[in-house]
């Protein structure tokens, strides 16, 4: 990514973050990549505006089937604790797992790209549910328009809480999964944990550019970052930076180029192989993708399924937090699903923002209280399975 690039270029893409529809990001975009010098050193940039240019154009064009009543839809509103998305090849057994893993009932068939469009369905853990949404077969070379709904199906991807990959483990697994890890690098989705993060939030209320260091910069120092931020006319913009990151990081970042997706692999078709051969490919995969969960499933003889939804609640790195009245004896039965990290601050922020203001304090039962009932501030870490109760200055709560 180059750091360095002209005044104009540097103002159109401004632009376009301030866009808001697709039709205005889409316009600002293409204004962006004219604006782009052409040399060695921006190349990957460019690659990456070329495909979200198309991108845009299919999520307007979309929105104006949408609006005339015809097409297909990609978009699948979330639903539920976290969105999962299957992705794979064709006929590698996904709508045969959707249908036993939820509730849809998606048509199975030996003929390949049987599903056309995304098919929706909720996956219970416990007490919550997940949403399962099963994508349209990708094949080799999706990423670069080899088939119109491609680069549709890694928008969905891009927009999912976790990737599911299906694999069907009687042809050739390891290409499927090579294939599909190299279409979503292509599409900017990487499957590898980034040792740090950066957090960018936009926002009119923040004055100039402001980098808030909760990590360790690796390459360069904060006054580097702030460079970045004034040579990219970042304002308006806080950055966080947690663990470990480069440079590189940051403005990949902040140029919104690159997203990391936790991810289920899912082997299937146990059944048409032997015992020796899986637990070869589910050691390479191991080493091929280091941060995923693996399970190994035939939807034919329904055998490794339940294993699958505990592995989701895993990745998608959320806790359950039951809330409880004041002198009510139990909680509420539905929890509220919060990132892994949140605090009593977040917590009381999702029931009602304005209750911070009156927060007095806040009693803990559960893994991350001392013991029960201890007495807690706004900035105390929650953990899975804690169930809180709240006192705030307003009378009665
Ligand atoms: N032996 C065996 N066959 C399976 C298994 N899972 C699915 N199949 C068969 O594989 C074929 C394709 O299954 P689908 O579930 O439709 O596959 P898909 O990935 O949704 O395929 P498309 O939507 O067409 O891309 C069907 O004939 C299924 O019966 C399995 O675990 N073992
Ligand atoms: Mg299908």
């Amino acid at each position: 990514m180059p750091t360095n690039l002209p005044a104009e270029a540097r103002a159109k893409w401004l632009k376009y973050l301030e866009a808001r529809t697709p039709e205005e990001k889409l316009a600002a975009l293409q204004e962006f990549f004219s604006a782009i010098p052409k040399h060695k050193g921006t190349e990957n940039l460019r690659a990456w505006v070329r495909r979200k240019i198309s991108e845009l154009k299919e999520e307007v064009e979309e929105k104006r089937l949408r609006r005339s009543g015809g097409g297909i839809s990609f978009f699948i509103e979330k639903e539920g604790a976290a969105q999962v998305v299957m992705l794979g090849m064709t006929q590698v057994g996904k709508s045969s797992l959707l249908r036993l893993l939820t509730n849809a009932k998606p048509e199975v068939s030996n003929v390949p790209f049987t599903t056309k469009k995304p098919v929706p369905g909720m996956m219970r853990y416990e007490d919550i549910y997940f949403q399962v949404v099963e994508a349209p077969a990708l094949v080799e070379g999706s990423a670069d328009g080899a088939i119109w709904w491609g680069t549709r199906v890694l928008g969905l991807a891009r927009n999912a809480d976790v990737l599911m990959l299906v694999i069907d483990l009687s042809n050739d697994p390891l290409r499927q999964v090579n294939v599909l890890i190299k279409e979503l690098k292509t599409a900017g989705i990487y499957l590898k944990k980034p040792r740090g993060k950066v957090l960018v939030r936009k926002s009119k209320a923040i004055h100039g550019a402001k980098v808030v260091l909760c990590g360790k910069l690796i390459d360069c120092t904060i006054d580097d970052v702030r460079r970045l931020l004034e040579v990219s006319r970042m304002y308006g913009i806080e950055v966080r930076i947690y663990g470990e990151v480069t440079l590189e990081d940051v403005e990949k970042a902040i140029y919104e180029t690159v997203t990391y997706k936790p991810c289920l692999v899912v082997l299937n078709k146990a059944d048409l192989v032997s015992r020796d051969f899986t637990i070869k490919v589910v050691n390479s995969i191991k080493d091929i993708l280091p941060d995923a969960e693996v399970a190994v499933t035939s939807a034919k003889v329904r055998k490794g399924l339940n294993d699958i939804p505990g592995k989701v609640f895993k990745l998608a790195d959320i806790i359950r937090v039951y809330t409880k009245e004041p002198n009510s004896p139990k909680p509420s039965p539905e929890p509220l699903i919060l990132k892994r990290g949140s605090t009593v601050e977040d917590a009381v922020r999702r029931v009602r923002e304005e209750f911070v203001k009156y927060f007095k304090y806040a009693r803990i039962w559960g893994p991350s209280a001392k013991y029960p009932g201890e007495r807690v501030g706004l900035n105390h870490v929650l953990e899975d399975g804690d169930v809180i109760e709240v006192r705030t200055t307003i009378k009665g709560i």
